[in-house]
């Protein structure tokens, strides 16, 4: 790809940090002549090349540029960029089209039957890292405690939300992630339309993204911390509708119930195969190159 016909002048950001690193990679090596920051407190310089820090809210920034009724400029950055966009969502379809059940195929399924005007709570770990690679439904706001990537405290961090929010709110898990803070789903006041997702493929399926040799004893035990669990018998104790699939069929089947409303909050366990999760993940982005 030609990256230097991508390489911005000016780049805008405003929010949190940027979750992709192949995002950051290529904007920390194609730096921006001008990186401007708006936030009214705070401005992170992940790609070391920020030159200004506008302190105000991002529709005053924005209120602002627009009254300034300055003319376009003459470029092609835009006609650019969207070409490799167009390029990168068909080759997208096409992928997800040739591929078996697995994580990234779970995601797809899932994301497409969301109702809209939901609120998605992301755990962290490969969840949050699959979900920036589809196109999201618009009209979803999307939620992940991101704080320093810990997979402690997601399950928790989404109930208070829904709870408070009072929208019907649904929100995807990796296993140990679940596991880890199950005791979330101890309290009284989880609302019946709560949903949760969880992506069961028996332990920390992102370290198998890393480099490094996966057919060990010490891989699977120390690094993945592989294991046999399941959501069932916890979604018994704490009174949950509990439905579990392991392929695209069985999960449209489970889809046709999963958002209609319950007495009980319900989850959704999905089995995927731990060890072809990764090779179907890593050829993705050579496909859709
Ligand atoms: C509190 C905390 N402990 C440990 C880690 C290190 N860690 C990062 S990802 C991960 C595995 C997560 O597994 P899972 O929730 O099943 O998600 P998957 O990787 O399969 O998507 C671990 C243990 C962390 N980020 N936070």
């Amino acid at each position: 790809m030609d990256f230097e016909a991508l390489q911005p002048e000016l780049l805008l950001t405003f929010g949190g940090m940027v979750v992709s690193k192949k995002i950051k990679t290529f904007l920390r090596s194609y730096s921006p002549k001008n990186h401007w920051h708006i936030d009214p407190v705070q401005a992170n310089d992940t790609f070391f090349c920020l030159t200004k820090h506008h302190k105000c809210t991002v529709n005053t920034f924005f209120s602002q540029l627009i009254n300034l009724n300055k003319s376009a400029t003459e470029s092609t950055y835009f006609e650019t960029w969207n070409a490799v966009k167009m390029h990168r969502l068909s080759r997208h379809d096409a992928y997800v089209k040739s591929i078996p059940f697995s994580d990234f195929k779970a995601f797809d399924s899932i994301l497409k039957q969301i109702p809209n005007d939901y609120i998605l709570q992301s755990g962290n770990s490969s969840t949050i890292r699959y979900l920036q690679l589809f196109q999201l439904n618009k009209t979803l706001s999307v939620f992940c405690n991101r704080g320093t990537s810990g997979i402690d405290g997601s399950t928790s961090t989404a109930i208070g939300a829904a709870c408070v929010s009072k929208q019907p709110t649904v929100f995807i898990s990796g296993d140990l992630s679940f596991f880890y803070d199950s005791n979330a789903l101890w309290n009284n006041y989880i609302p019946s339309n709560f949903r949760i997702i969880i992506i069961n493929n028996r332990g920390g399926g992102i370290f198998r993204i890393l480099p490094g040799n996966k057919n060990t004893e010490t891989f699977s035990t120390f690094f993945e911390t592989n294991h046999s669990l399941t959501a069932e018998p916890i979604s018994r104790l704490f009174d949950f509708e509990y439905a579990s699939a392991s392929s695209v069929a069985e999960l449209d089947i489970n889809f046709k119930n999963f958002y209609k409303s319950s007495a009980r909050p319900k989850i959704l366990e999905i089995f995927t195969p731990s060890s072809e999760n990764d090779p179907i993940l890593l050829s993705y982005f050579d496909f859709v190159k």
